[in-house]
């Protein structure tokens, strides 16, 4: 099978040759043929930046791919199948994008994709490498543009919208169940251009890469950045996050690691939840006061990480000092947005960022 498409790609480049040699035959150079045999059916990277796959021309365009760059040192094309809108995949590291990517889309759509569970995948990380729709509403809801996750197992995941690249999920697939999941985003009106590039990865039961059950978000280094969805620079008289969060994003626990600093990473970058203290002096509120509106959990939170210390944290600052230090396992910040975003809108409250450090303390 191999021997006959190896012919037809050198009979494609051979008429290629002739076309573009005006009537004068000029055969493929030897470099040229073994450039081609080698990389045929390799993965490549197209001018999109999506990964392709290295094919003749003819033969992408026979198999319904788009020629999007060159490979084999110029002697073929880097062949994209783009998956998108109607789009079913059960392989891994499929990229889910937007129709006209790397092109934004804008209009009122609903463009949907679905992934089929294999019976050794127990759950998916969706890393979102682009990500940009319409903002949330007044209210703090994805009204105008949403993505979403459906799945008939684990806990129900949040909708997003905004602003979220480089943020990522984990879903969970179950053991037994053969149930896809879907992913759709819905977009209405023709306000802005959209965008999306989504990579999925599968991720095998048992596997070490699985995240912990019940954590939506998992961080693997000793040091990441743990943002809120659609962070950003405050907007007046807009809350840019979003209302009705309920999940929970961990940080792996490293060996001998005792305890967990979560920083904020600049002063001011956290606010979250009332009461809306504008004066950066003042402490950010914790315990029960936090049960009026949104907070963050954090189990054991202290500025000196002894003692039972506070579960909940609100308000525009991370306790005293912007940091809180805890020796809780696992590691676990719970986020909570309640469905009245009405006093956050009208503090212009932007979210939380959070720098976490580990520290080996005995
Ligand atoms: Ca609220």
């Amino acid at each position: 099978m191999s021997q006959i498409r190896q012919v037809i790609i050198l009979f494609s480049i051979c008429l290629l040759g002739t076309v573009h040699g005006q009537g004068s035959f000029r055969p493929p150079s030897i470099p040229a043929i073994i450039a081609i045999l080698r990389y045929q059916n390799s993965p490549c990277t197209t001018d999109s930046n999506t990964p392709g796959t290295c094919l003749a021309q003819n033969d992408c365009l026979t198999r319904q791919g788009t020629p999007d760059g060159t490979c084999a040192s110029g002697f073929a094309s880097c062949c994209n199948f783009k998956f998108t809108c109607g789009g079913r995949t059960k392989e891994n590291e499929t990229i889910f994008v937007n129709h006209l990517y790397p092109k934004t889309d804008n209009g009122t759509n609903t463009c949907q994709v679905t992934i089929d569970k294999q019976p050794n995948v127990c759950q998916l990380r969706l890393d979102f490498e682009e990500f940009s729709l319409a903002q949330p509403d007044e209210n703090g809801q994805c009204t105008t543009d949403s993505f979403m996750v459906r799945t008939t197992v684990g806990e129900r995941l949040p909708i997003l919208c905004g602003d979220n690249n480089a943020q990522h999920l984990y879903v969970d697939m179950g053991r037994g169940s053969a149930n896809p999941v879907v992913l759709s985003v819905v977009t209405n009106g023709d306000m802005i251009g959209r965008k999306w590039k989504v990579k999925i990865n599968m991720i095998p039961c048992n596997n070490l890469d699985m995240a912990p059950s019940g954590c939506m978000q998992y961080f693997r280094s000793p040091s990441a950045v743990v943002q809120s969805f659609n962070y950003g620079l405050p907007m007046e008289g807009r809350a840019r996050y979003l209302s009705n969060l309920r999940y929970t994003a961990c940080v792996r626990v490293e060996e001998n690691f005792c305890s967990i600093k979560w920083e904020t990473e600049t002063l001011g970058s956290f606010s979250w939840g009332a009461p809306f203290e504008g004066n950066l002096t003042a402490r950010g509120a914790s315990g029960g006061l936090c049960n009026v509106d949104d907070f963050v959990g954090i189990d054991q939170g202290s500025a000196e990480g002894s003692g039972p210390g506070e579960d909940r944290l609100c308000g525009t600052k991370l306790l005293q000092d912007d940091y809180v230090i805890s020796r809780s396992k696992p590691f676990q910040l719970k986020v909570r947005s309640n469905s009245d975003q009405k006093l956050n809108a009208e503090n212009s409250q932007h979210g939380k960022h959070n720098i976490e450090t580990l520290n080996n303390v005995q």
